[in-house]
């Protein structure tokens, strides 16, 4: 019977190391660049309970309506974001930002997230996976759905929360994870 040598059993475990580090580096130069602005001291913060890996969560300035801001992720190696636990909302709000404009003229700032409710008014669902949200942080008095159809996902600085709005709306951009 034949038996693999040191040097082949080397080799093997070096490719298993390059595959499972690989995996956490498919986002773009563009994404990477915004690593940086995460605070990654505490080991549990932003943990994916589903994936069982960390999350990094990145804003991306871009004006886009749910569907573009979707396929832009997903186009960067991502997906548009969606927090699933307190210390994953904690997490993605360093990144936003807190705070009014000091222009009263200037409409503040919204970015998508990834969950709708179009096939059941009011219930909401993740919209990569298509699971009812167990987490939720709607911001006071939200979701309205004002005019009978938000059924999108935003949040900004001048939110504590999230807010329902139309999917075809041009929002300033999106949150992606990876
Ligand atoms: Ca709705
Ligand atoms: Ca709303």
């Amino acid at each position: 019977m034949h038996y693999p040598r040191p040097h082949q059993l080397a080799a093997l475990l070096w490719v298993l190391v390059l595959f499972e580090h690989g995996s956490y580096n498919f986002a773009s130069t563009e994404a990477q660049t915004h690593w940086e602005e995460f605070d990654l001291s505490y080991p549990f913060e932003g943990y994916d309970y589903q994936t069982r890996r960390r999350k990094k969560f990145v804003k991306y300035d871009i004006p886009a309506t749910f569907l573009e801001a979707k396929k832009a992720c997903k186009k960067m190696k991502g997906f548009l974001a969606l927090p699933i636990a307190n210390k994953q909302e904690r997490q993605m709000r360093k990144v936003i930002g807190f705070g009014f404009s000091t222009d009263p003229l200037s409409m503040p700032p919204v970015y998508w997230l990834c969950a709708n409710d179009k096939a059941k008014e009011g219930k909401w669902i993740h919209c990569k996976t298509g699971r009812p949200l167990k987490y939720k942080n709607f911001h006071k008095g939200q979701p309205d759905n004002n005019s009978g159809s938000e059924d999108c996902l935003v949040t900004g600085p001048y939110l504590r929360g999230w807010n329902d709005v139309d999917c075809n709306i041009k929002a300033n951009g999106y949150i992606c994870e990876y």
